[in-house]
């Protein structure tokens, strides 16, 4: 969880399954650059961390979060594909943007998560200002980059536990 109490990246990390056959796509927003090139560092060093191979990461660029959803489910489509981590930073503007585009983007990435049943995950930023975000992409707060990696492998392995029996 986010909060100013609790760091951002605190997460229990025991008992992570062998990644190392798993294949992931990384969908990045090209809004808010800075933010979104440290939170893509964050999830793909944290998946090399934990046994992911580089060659079975694949990046796709997209112009703005709210296309983060279509991207997400044209990779989440393939076959080789086990999980996708969509990341993004949509800052609260003058205007109500930011509240369509969260919105869309969550509901679109739940949607295609269901739709293909395979993990899609929430690595969008919606702070207030620039500075919440950098806070939040390698900042005080952690990176949530890191945590949308962890959160792809966990929900791997519990795909793969629920699928037994
Ligand atoms: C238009 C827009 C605005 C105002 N703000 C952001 C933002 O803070 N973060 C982000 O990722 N994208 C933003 N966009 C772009 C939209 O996500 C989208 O790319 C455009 O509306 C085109 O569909």
């Amino acid at each position: 969880m986010s909060s100013a109490a609790k760091n951002l990246s605190v997460f229990s990390t025991e008992n992570l399954p062998d990644i190392s056959q798993n294949r992931f796509a990384i969908v990045v927003a090209e809004w808010n650059e800075e933010v979104t090139e440290a939170l893509f560092n964050g999830a793909y060093q944290t998946l090399l961390n934990h046994g992911a191979v580089a060659e079975n990461i694949v990046r796709g660029n997209v112009p703005g979060s709210y296309e983060l959803t279509t991207a997400a489910y044209w990779f989440a489509q393939r076959d080789d594909i086990d999980a996708v981590i969509a990341i993004g930073c949509v800052i609260q503007g003058e205007t109500k943007h930011n509240d369509y585009i969260n919105h869309a983007v969550a509901q679109g990435l739940t949607n295609a998560s269901l739709k293909t049943n395979k993990p899609i995950i929430f690595g969008v930023l919606t702070p207030n200002t620039q500075q919440q975000a950098l806070e939040r992409a390698g900042g005080i707060h952690g990176n949530k980059g890191d945590e949308a990696a962890i959160t792809a492998i966990k929900m791997l392995k519990l795909k793969s536990e629920s699928a037994k029996e």
